[in-house]
């Protein structure tokens, strides 16, 4: 007997791996009747690292696996892109291995909230001339043009760097486009004069003609250095996609919750009042970074101009949310909105599962129409709340 679990005959463990897998992808969510009226949260994460299926870790052949041991480990499944198809809630999530690789697999829902099933393998990506390395982030929009585009980060390693750095890389978009989710093509990665791209995404309508497409430039693989920002440039033709007349329309400020760094999460969702964002900004503490999400709204015509922006955040890690692979992090590049107005906010965190918060358009306008901005400073912060005291007063 080598331990008590793997004495068992390789068929017999494999029954209860599968009813145990069965039990979880079958699992009801439910939702937390704790909320700010905002946002209400799940209580189950809707994808985990165990809802990887079983058939993509086992060697389900006794003869080649005797022992019944797990082949092929995954690490997390995380930071999904969504869209809404067929009548069905689909994510593309990142599923990252043991051996540090991500790579992304769908999953789909018939309620957006729980019993995800992956589909029945993960994409192999089409590849470019120079072969990502690790592809990662992906944000699925359903453009004008008849596209779905998948824009993901690919990352390589610098080869501008000493040849002892094993550690410096170059991020930037890859982009793909389907039809149908099923069959991909892939088109050149995105050409920009930033050194690294990261949370790039299309905006779903042609602006005067053009692809707009929101970016994040940074000129250094972690930190914003002096670039950063939310960044939006147009694209003549998505076949030589070449980033023009890049700006940044949300920056980071000294001070806030996107102090460090920040990034457009999904693409944003048209409403009669403006555009409705979801991006995350990132602070440095003692204990490291913190990201968390937040909102803000721009103008319907003119896509370059915030019209509203909540101080703060909308969403930040909470209970298990703080713990994981790299603690501290909510991350958001998935959403889908329903015809009823009904909005899921796919959100993961930690680096680590996959969660789902819902709330309305109509909530989502009135929180960013009547949040009091960030004014910068503490005296300013309180003066909102006497404001607010004030009003009240009449209803005390
Ligand atoms: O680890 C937190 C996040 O870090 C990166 O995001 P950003 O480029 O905005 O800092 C990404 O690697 C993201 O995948 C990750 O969740």
């Amino acid at each position: 007997m080598i331990n008590n679990f793997t004495h068992l005959q390789p068929l017999v463990k494999f029954q209860k791996i599968f009813d145990d897998y069965n039990a979880l992808i079958t699992r009801k969510n439910k939702r937390e009747l704790k909320s700010n009226g905002i946002i209400y949260r799940y209580h189950h994460p809707v994808i985990t690292a165990e809802h990887i299926p079983i058939h993509w870790r086992y060697d389900l052949n006794p003869s080649t696996n005797p022992y019944g041991i797990e082949r092929i480990g995954v690490n997390a499944a995380f930071n999904a892109g969504a869209i809404k198809w067929n009548n069905k809630y689909i994510l593309a999530v990142r599923v990252e291995g043991a051996d540090r690789k991500s790579y992304f697999a769908f999953a789909e829902s018939q309620n957006g909230i729980d019993n995800f099933r992956f589909w029945k393998k993960p994409l192999l990506l089409p590849q470019t001339e120079n072969p990502d390395v690790n592809v990662y982030d992906m944000r699925l929009v359903k453009h004008e043009d008849g596209y779905i585009y998948g824009i993901f980060c690919t990352e390589r390693k610098d080869t501008n760097a000493p040849s002892s750095d094993l550690v410096a890389a170059i991020s930037n978009a890859g982009i793909i486009r389907s039809k149908d989710l099923k069959k991909w093509e892939r088109l050149p990665d995105l050409i920009s004069t930033t050194i690294q791209q990261r949370n790039v995404t299309l905006h779903p309508e042609f602006v005067d003609g053009k692809y707009a497409i929101y970016t994040r430039p940074q000129d250094d693989f972690i930190l914003a250095g002096s670039g950063g920002g939310i960044g939006l440039g147009y694209i003549h033709d998505m076949s030589y996609p070449e980033v023009k007349d890049e700006i940044i329309i949300n920056n980071r400020m000294y001070h806030t919750v996107y102090e460090l760094k920040n990034g457009q999460g999904p693409t944003p969702i048209k409403t009669t009042e403006g555009w409705l964002h979801l991006a995350h900004g990132v602070r440095n503490t003692a204990a490291g970074l913190r990201y968390v999400l937040y909102m803000f709204m721009t103008d319907l015509k003119d896509i370059t101009k915030v019209i509203y922006q909540p101080g703060g955040y909308l969403m930040a890690p909470n209970n298990q949310e703080i713990i994981g692979d790299v603690g501290n992090v909510l991350f958001c590049n998935g959403w889908i909105a329903d015809e009823d107005g009904k909005v899921f906010i796919y959100y993961a965190s930690s680096d680590t599962r996959m969660h789902v918060a819902t709330s309305h358009i109509k909530i989502l306008l009135d929180y960013c129409k009547s949040t009091p901005e960030d004014k910068l400073y503490s005296n300013n912060s309180v003066a909102a709340i006497h404001d607010l005291i004030q009003r009240n007063e009449e209803f005390q």
